[in-house]
């Protein structure tokens, strides 16, 4: 996009010589004729009836060579001329008026360079001038057409009000272009002044205009279409600059764009300004199907000043919007945005660079998406109302960021700082690719309890998502559930794409030194997708789903309901985990017991009525308190007599709590094996890791606990026979 400014440069050079104006002459004689109606002749024809030429008036000599002075007046009838010059001339004045219509046309017939002269030059009518360099202030009050050829203007340009001025070749003014009505610069052309001052209209019809000196566009000026506007030294635009009909390219070299007027692309154009500097002080509106380009300088959009984007693109190195600035529509931003104020979109919308959302500003979208593709420090607000933010990059967030309700997918890694707060409405989704950083000690303004947080692989990516737990440990009291950095649903992968979680607690989120759980409502892993809680405390008071696998190593999950309890659904995914021992299984599974080469491990799982308690533990833990004890051995021995004496299944089946062990739907040796080993093996001490941790026993505890273990080994040799017993059935 950026101009090619050597080549333009270049350009200049060679216009510069080419233009350079050769000495005034005598006068020479040529002939006129004519054809059709179409009065032709010479310029010194004095004797033509429709214009008068005033010969023989002895002036002083140019350049001390001597010659004939002219005043030449063409009048105003109705009839075009042809008026061959054949050398060049100093007159007095000259003066064009035709009918309208009618055109007069004064054309180099020499082929080589050739000027007039004169005190003044006033069109009135319709003029043509073809390759003649002129020397004197011209006024235009009619239309001129500037035809073809190089030439110079060494004086003053006029364009009266109601004039036209048409450039269609390479006009340079060595003077002041000052354009009171409609100046044209059409596709090849060229309209360059020493100044230019624009009070009314410059159309770019492919061609281009500037200025040595700074360009002034004024107030209720523009300059427009399709071309070129060039002006090293700078432009004063208090008017407008709008590309209406393709690119049009600004092009201020060193210069400043000042613009306390109106810069605007209309639809499927592009206005492309390059520049030293830009100073944005009036109103700018991005069309759509284009936009406006700002190729080498950054853009300031400060307080009183506004941006319309109208679907197009907005394009700098580096955009700053100010506080009190306005700043709102759809479409594209290229840049690395700084927001100080309120940027506020209410359409699809897409930034390509980082964002900075400073502290106080607020970046808004509502009823439509929002894609930021680059890295976003949020200090302030992001605010999406019915809408979705897509942070392609990483997402650091140390103010708020309000789902309203709306979707915010972090492709990135989102960090929110210590400062930074997350906040969903119902219907809210955070749906996350990378890591989840939880940094915020802000327990009060953390409010996800009603939004869903999603983890789906990001494609192409390694290693789970880890997401950082937060909330102080409660248990599972609904006090957890409250300013606790709950989470309404957290939803590992989704129908679509798989998920993989490792939730952890490296930051202190609390500030109290103590390790941290993670609460929810509902969690749900999706198939072909992992949870892993490292061992850290997870509690639930809605829904538990499991198609895919939720590795608990050496933590629990905790599932408070109300009404039915939920426990034959878990029960049937930790069975699934299990595989019969292995613990490698699809389902809720520990890669703690996994590893547990002498297989005395295990989750338990227990229901007491108000929750479902999944945890880690002995095998053999009948009542998940840690420890394999009497009271352990009291559930599975119960459970045998009632089924081997009675033939009755335990109350509520045969599970966990009263002694399968090993998940099979029953109570057999291999169960009593289970216990036997973990009896043996730990001592009587509590399980390392698991939830909640073995209370410290009472000294009256400690003395009924050597008692019992004194029962166990007892009731282990009676266990003994009555395992031969079943063999023997
Ligand atoms: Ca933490
Ligand atoms: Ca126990
Ligand atoms: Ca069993």
């Amino acid at each position: 996009m950026r101009l090619c400014r050597p080549a333009f440069v270049a350009a200049l050079l060679i216009l510069a010589t080419v233009l350079a104006p050769a000495n005034p002459a005598t006068a020479a004689n040529a002939l006129w004729w004519s054809y059709g109606g179409v009065w032709t002749g010479t310029w010194e024809d004095t004797d033509h009836n429709h214009w008068w030429g005033y010969a023989g008036t002895l002036y002083y000599p140019h350049n001390g060579l001597g010659g004939l002075n002219w005043t030449v007046q063409f009048n105003g009838g109705a009839v075009s001329y042809a008026v061959e010059v054949t050398n060049s001339h100093p007159v007095t004045w000259i003066s064009s008026t035709t009918a309208p219509g009618h055109v007069v046309e004064l054309t180099n017939w020499l082929g080589s360079r050739i000027y007039l002269q004169f005190t003044s030059f006033t069109n009135t009518g319709g003029l043509g001038v073809n390759n003649i360099d002129l020397y004197g202030p011209v006024y235009n009050q009619g239309e001129w057409t500037v035809r073809g050829g190089m030439v110079n203007y060494n004086g003053n340009v006029t364009n009266h009000a109601d004039a036209v001025w048409n450039t269609k070749g390479t006009l340079q003014v060595k003077g002041t272009f000052t354009n009171h009505s409609h100046a044209r610069s059409y596709g090849g052309a060229t309209l360059w002044a020493d100044a230019f001052v624009n009070n009314d209209r410059v159309s770019l019809l492919g061609g281009s205009v500037g200025s040595d000196a700074e360009f002034a566009n004024n107030s209720g000026a523009a300059v427009a279409g399709a071309g070129g506007l060039y002006a090293p030294a700078g432009i004063d635009n208090q008017g407008a600059i709008r590309a209406e009909t393709g690119t049009l390219a600004v092009y201020c070299g060193e210069g400043t764009l000042t613009s306390t007027g109106h810069l605007e692309n209309l639809p499927n154009t592009a206005l492309v300004i390059e520049a030293e500097a830009v100073d944005h002080q009036g109103t700018m509106t991005v069309g759509s199907g284009g936009g406006i380009t700002f190729t080498s300088c950054d853009l300031e959009n400060p307080a009183g000043a506004t941006v319309a984007l109208l679907g197009g693109t907005l394009a700098a190195p580096n955009l700053t919007n100010r506080s009190g600035a306005g700043f709102s529509g759809f479409g594209g931003i290229i840049a690395n945005l700084t927001n100080q104020g309120l940027i506020d979109l209410y359409g699809p919308s897409q930034i390509v660079g980082n964002v900075q959302n400073d502290p106080g500003a607020e970046l808004a979208i509502r009823n439509a998406d929002l894609l930021i593709d680059g890295d976003t420090v949020n200090d302030g607000t992001i605010r999406a109302v019915n809408g979705t933010v897509y942070f392609e990059g990483d997402l650091t967030d140390n103010g708020t960021i309000v789902m309203d309700p709306s979707l915010a997918v972090v492709v990135g890694d989102l960090v929110v700082g210590q400062s930074g707060a997350l906040v969903g409405d119902a219907g809210s989704t955070y749906q996350m690719m990378g890591r989840f950083d939880n940094r915020s000690t802000r327990r009060a303004a953390f409010d996800l309890a009603a939004t869903t947080v999603e983890f789906i692989c990001r494609p192409g990516g390694a290693g789970p998502s880890e997401m950082e737990i937060a909330g102080k440990n409660l248990g599972p009291a609904a006090a957890g559930w409250t300013n606790n950095f709950a989470v309404g649903t957290l939803r590992v992968g989704n129908q679509t794409w798989p998920g993989h979680v490792q939730l952890v607690d490296v930051r202190d989120n609390q500030a109290d030194g103590l390790p941290e759980a993670l609460y929810v409502h509902d969690l749900s892993v999706a198939a072909g997708s992992t949870l892993e809680t490292g061992g850290l405390p997870v509690y639930a008071d809605g829904t538990v789903e499991v198609a895919g696998t939720i590795d608990l190593a050496t933590g629990g999950l905790v599932l408070d309901y109300d009404g039915a309890s939920p426990f034959s659904t878990i029960l049937a995914e930790v069975a699934a985990g299990s595989a019969g021992g292995a613990w490698d299984g699809v389902g809720i599974r520990s890669s703690a017991a996994a590893a547990d080469s002498q297989r005395v491990t295990a989750l338990g799982i227990i229901d007491d009525g108000e929750r479902v308690t999944v945890d880690y533990t002995w095998c053999g833990d009948a009542n998940l308190d840690g420890v394999v004890d009497s009271n352990d051995y009291d559930k599975i021995d119960t459970a045998w007599t009632l089924w081997t004496h009675e033939g009755r299944v335990p109350e509520g089946g045969f599970r966990w709590f009263v002694g399968d062990f090993d998940y099979d739907g029953t109570i057999d040796s291999n169960d009593y094996d289970r216990i036997d080993n973990a009896w043996f093996l730990s001592e009587g001490g509590p399980v390392a890791g698991g939830t909640p941790p073995a209370p410290t026993p009472e000294p009256a505890t400690l003395v009924l606990l050597a008692a019992g273990a004194v029962g166990l080994a007892t009731r282990r040799r009676r266990r003994a026979h009555g395992r031969s017993e079943i063999y023997k059935q």
